[in-house]
């Protein structure tokens, strides 16, 4: 199918999916009891998609003890190959309602369909598939015990799951972050509880009905909708039936959630926020460099935790490389999100946009020079009402100032130049976040010798976002604790036993 029919048939999809959301516990779609509710708005122009209820306490519970006692029904005493059917079968029906996934998440997000059909929803599908085709194939260590007086036995791992895991995600990538731990949290035996973000709570809802669908046991996938603090999200990890806390999210809501979860000692896995550098070589393929990091400094309107908000361009093709950058920004065009034109939707909602313009202001404020942007787009009546900003570029900060260290998670990107490839390296290291970096070079040693000195959890040479589920995924300093991905998720999503047989 191309680009231009999907759009074209997906132009009624938009509309469709807009409704109230469900808490769903137990199979059960549900309003529950707090009487509570907030209005789920569309980024792109402020109208009413839905109402959310907030589960408050017996919401939290009750979804809770479904999944404890989902662990010890059918669920628990399924064979591992039966279970992971069930969830290639659960791809298949994201696949299958490809266009419901499609429109919800852009209905809640605003972005761009072209974006969502490519990245968002395939995803959603790859990491039931992935982490089921990984747990089948998994084998753990043997030893043979064989003293010198006489002792012999025979030890092997076994891994268990976890229990019930928390699950909570954020709003910029809803159904992929989302399932990134679900997919893998259920290959490996576990029941989840999910907390979306309160800002999109449609795909994750959606998600129930595939459940049901496909005849995953009631209690396996519950989601229980609500806010953070005093909220869902703390109940949910701070209940102790709860056996481990998988979040994605900000830095500083990862220290919140810590605490919770030091209660009853859960452990917890952390993808947290990223001030994330690229480094442009004056060797690299400067067509290359443009086209990716267009993408890494705009997709998704710059809310990508793998982002790049930090520069660093060699001297000699400085000024090429910030003229080609500004005519890219220049270029993007923001719009609906079924109009096969857009490629830059709006951030996430009103108050995301005035963190970010406000960051738009201090970058002046701190002494930058801005290239373009800065500002909001002049948007036709229609959409007037949406979070809409410009994609900004700016040069000129000094290296201590707050845009260049705190994570602004909007469009937006701050370009320096530099001479030596130490200078480069200090540079690109010098935030307290480790998440991800991008290094352009055609010189395949220095790409090498770069990457390894970057002090991150991923780093790419000549390109970003480009992933292989079955690799290690995390952050390094304030990026995040532990890894994710292929047979690093089972550190997390199980718990290792050894059994010792005496022969
Ligand atoms: P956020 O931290 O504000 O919220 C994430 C989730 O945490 C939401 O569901 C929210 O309701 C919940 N929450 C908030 N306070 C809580 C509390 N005290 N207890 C329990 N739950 C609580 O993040 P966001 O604004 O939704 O997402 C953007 C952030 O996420 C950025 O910082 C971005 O870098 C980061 N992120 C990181 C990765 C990664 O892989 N490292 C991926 C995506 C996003
Ligand atoms: O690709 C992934 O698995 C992943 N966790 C991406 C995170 C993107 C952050 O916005």
């Amino acid at each position: 199918m191309t680009v231009q029919t999907l759009h074209k048939k997906h132009r009624v999809g938009v509309e469709t999916a807009r409704r109230d959301a469900a808490h769903f516990i137990d199979g059960n779609f549900t309003r529950g009891s707090t009487g509570k509710s907030w209005e789920n708005r569309s980024p792109i122009d402020n109208s009413l998609i839905g109402r959310v209820p907030e589960g408050g306490q017996a919401e939290v519970d009750a979804a809770v003890q479904a999944a404890h006692a989902a662990l010890e029904g059918p669920w628990g005493k399924m064979s591992a190959t039966e279970r992971t059917d069930l969830l290639a079968a659960v791809a298949d029906e994201i696949n299958a309602r490809f266009d419901e996934f499609l429109a919800a998440e852009c209905l809640d997000t605003g972005k761009p369909y072209g974006l969502a059909s490519h990245i968002d929803i395939p995803r959603g599908a790859a990491n039931f598939k992935m982490f089921a085709d990984t747990v089948k194939n998994v084998s753990t260590e043997t030893f043979i015990l064989d003293t010198p007086d006489g002792k012999s036995a025979v030890n092997y791992g076994l891994r268990r799951p976890k229990g019930v895991i928390a699950v909570i995600s954020p709003w910029n990538l809803p159904l992929l972050l989302m399932t990134w731990k679900v997919g893998p949290a259920l290959a490996c035996g576990n029941t989840v509880v999910v907390k979306p973000s309160e800002e999109t709570p449609l795909t994750a809802t959606l998600l129930g009905e595939v459940m049901n669908k496909v005849g995953v046991p009631k209690g396996v996938y519950n989601v229980v909708h609500g806010f953070g603090p005093q909220s869902a999200g703390e109940f949910l990890t701070q209940h102790p039936l709860v056996n481990g806390v998988t979040f994605t999210g900000e830095t500083r809501t990862g220290e919140a959630i810590m605490r919770q979860a030091a209660l009853g000692v859960r452990q917890v896995s952390f993808e947290l926020g990223g001030k994330n550098p690229a480094i442009v070589f004056a060797d690299c393929d400067l067509d290359k460099a443009i086209e990716g990091t267009m993408r890494s400094a705009f997709a998704n309107c710059g809310q990508v935790c793998l982002g790049t908000e930090r520069i660093y361009v060699e001297r000699p093709i400085f000024d090429a490389f910030v003229a080609r950058l500004k005519a890219g920004a220049e270029s993007l065009k923001p719009g609906r999100p079924e109009d096969a034109a857009t490629n830059l939707g709006p951030l996430i909602s009103q108050e995301h946009r005035s963190k970010v313009l406000s960051y738009y202001q201090l970058a002046l404020k701190e002494g930058a020079t801005l290239i373009t942007g800065g500002g909001v787009p002049e948007m036709p009546q229609e959409l007037s009402q949406g979070a809409w900003v410009q994609p900004t570029i700016w040069t000129g900060l000094r290296d201590d100032t707050r845009t260049i260290n705190e994570e602004i998670f909007g469009p937006c990107c701050h370009i320096r130049p530099f001479d030596t490839e130490d200078e480069a390296v200090r540079l690109a290291n010098s935030t307290p976040y480790g998440l991800a970096a991008a290094v352009w070079t055609e010189n395949l040693s220095r790409g090498h010798r770069v990457a390894a000195r970057m002090d991150v959890g991923i780093c790419w040479v000549n390109s970003w976002f480009l992933r292989d589920l079955r690799t290690a995924f995390g952050g390094s300093k304030q990026s995040g604790i532990g890894r994710e991905g292929g047979l690093h998720s089972l550190e997390f999503y199980t718990e290792l036993s050894n059994v010792c047989i005496k022969l």
